[in-house]
């Protein structure tokens, strides 16, 4: 079980497995080109991918680790291009982001904090210059706003 997407050909999926949990793996349909993306919830706990979808040639999907909770997550197929985009509600807890959407620039989403429940999000995406950035770097070239839409 798990959800699954393909982008530009290259399949995204979420199986469970004993060593790495429930986590996002990459398949070009062979056998030797079948592989775990990265173990984002290090160890066996389940990192859990939902929401897989395309957004201008990468996979954006909500994953789950410890310190972050629930977030918002993005995917090139490459362990050094899968990287937290936002963590929307700061620390451990989650907003638990789905529903993704594109649009221009920016990239939609419902998400829940304490002070507004669950309501619509927008992250600013240039993705031609994201794409190629190194991990710690999207903390400070993303910008966020709550949708007024
Ligand atoms: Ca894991
Ligand atoms: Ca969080």
């Amino acid at each position: 079980m798990g959800s699954q997407t393909e982008v530009d050909g290259t399949l995204f999926f979420t199986p469970s497995e004993p060593e790495s949990g429930r986590e996002l793996w990459t398949s070009d349909g062979t056998v030797a080109g079948t592989v775990l993306v990265k173990d984002i919830n290090p160890g066996p706990g389940d990192s859990n991918p939902t929401g897989l979808t395309e957004v201008n040639g990468w996979l954006v999907f909500q994953a789950c680790e410890p310190s972050s909770g629930c977030e918002v997550w993005r995917s090139d197929g490459t362990a050094d291009g899968t990287w937290q985009v936002d963590d929307v509600v700061p620390g451990a807890a989650s907003s638990g982001p789905s529903g993704f959407t594109q649009s221009g620039p920016f990239l939609y989403f419902t998400a829940e904090d304490a002070l507004h429940g669950r309501e619509p999000w927008a992250i600013r995406f240039p993705p031609s210059i994201n794409r190629y950035l190194p991990a710690p770097a999207t903390a400070t070239t993303t910008t966020r706003s709550r949708s007024t839409s």
